[in-house]
């Protein structure tokens, strides 16, 4: 391998591992997002059915994924007041921002209360016994 390869494919690496996080900077606290189940830990990649995808390997979008893609990747008001996960709590109510005025850089109003990607009372029940 040249060293020109191995320095586009360490560019590429960068830019991809970089990717989500950015994404998360674009959601009210998206850095403290909560494993839905399990309180303990955070899940990085809100927007994905698994808490660290790999590049590699073929991943699922979350209904809350789909609809952030949808809204152009962006916290808009609309993307703000769906429910994605159909929990009965709007995604704003979920990250913290409940009267949807949150903008990239604000400190969210309220802290996350849940994950907006996950019904937390259908998806944690199938996980337990
Ligand atoms: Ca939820």
């Amino acid at each position: 391998m040249t060293m020109h390869v191995r320095v586009v494919l360490l560019l590429i690496f960068a830019a991809l591992g970089t990717c989500s996080k950015s994404y998360r900077d674009r959601i009210p606290n998206g850095h403290n997002v909560l494993d839905p189940c399990d309180h303990s830990v955070t899940w990085p990649a809100v927007g994905h059915d698994s808490r660290h995808p790999h590049h590699h390997i073929k991943h699922h979008l979350l209904q809350f994924g789909l609809d952030f893609h949808a809204a152009g990747k962006r916290w808009t008001g609309a993307l703000c007041r769906q429910d994605s996960d159909g929990d009965g709590r709007t995604n704003g109510e979920e990250l913290g921002d409940p009267s949807c005025q949150w903008s990239v850089g604000d400190t969210p109003s309220h802290r996350v209360s849940g994950h907006p990607g996950f019904n937390e009372h259908t998806y944690c029940q199938g996980l337990v016994g």
